[in-house]
């Protein structure tokens, strides 16, 4: 059986923590697609095609990964791709409570498709694109959070404001 799985997120921008996650899901399914939400609540810093270009520059050695953008109901996205497989990554019992609120209504929406957790890998259990963008906007260290295409992209983002 070939099986799809989405890692949905906004990816604004990718963490080391996102591509943990993705790596590990690439091992497990047989084709991963990354979507990138496009008209999240939150006014992002990347636009849509920034986001997708950088998740395809590091993403790029890994063949059964590929990325691509939604804006509708992740369930419909889901269907469209016929993929039966939401993974997302757990970082604390913070995220379980909305996660759990996430899971339970795309349950309730489709059936058919199943969400599964992976649990954050210690190094990056405090991770997250906000605290990034924090330390980035402040000229702190990042080096060690997100990928070197991504320093220089959040380097350049604030060096312009
Ligand atoms: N370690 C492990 N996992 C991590 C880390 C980390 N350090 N950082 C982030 N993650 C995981 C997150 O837990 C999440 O699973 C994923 O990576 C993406 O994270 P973000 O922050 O880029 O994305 P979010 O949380 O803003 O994404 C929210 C969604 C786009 C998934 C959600 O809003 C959605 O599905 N929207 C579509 C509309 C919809 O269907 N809504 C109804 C849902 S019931």
């Amino acid at each position: 059986k070939f099986t799809i799985a989405v890692c949905p997120g906004s990816f604004d921008p990718v963490t080391n923590g996102h591509l943990d996650i993705i790596h590990r899901a690439a091992v497990v399914y047989d084709k991963v697609i990354i979507a990138v939400l496009k008209n999240a609540s939150k006014s992002p810093l990347f636009s849509i095609e920034e986001r997708k270009r950088m998740l395809e520059e590091v993403t790029k050695d890994l063949p059964n990964v590929e990325v691509d953008s939604f804006d509708d109901l992740l369930i419909n996205y889901m269907n469209e791709k016929k993929a039966h497989v939401i993974i997302k990554g757990l970082r604390a019992v913070s995220d379980f409570e909305y996660e759990l609120q996430m899971a339970s209504l795309n349950r309730k929406l489709s059936d058919q498709i199943e969400t599964f957790f992976m649990m954050s890998s210690t190094q990056y259990s405090y991770l997250s694109s906000s605290i990034v963008k924090q330390i980035a906007q402040f000229d702190g260290p990042i080096g060690d959070l997100v990928p070197p295409e991504v320093e220089v992209a959040l380097r350049a983002k604030y060096s312009r404001k």
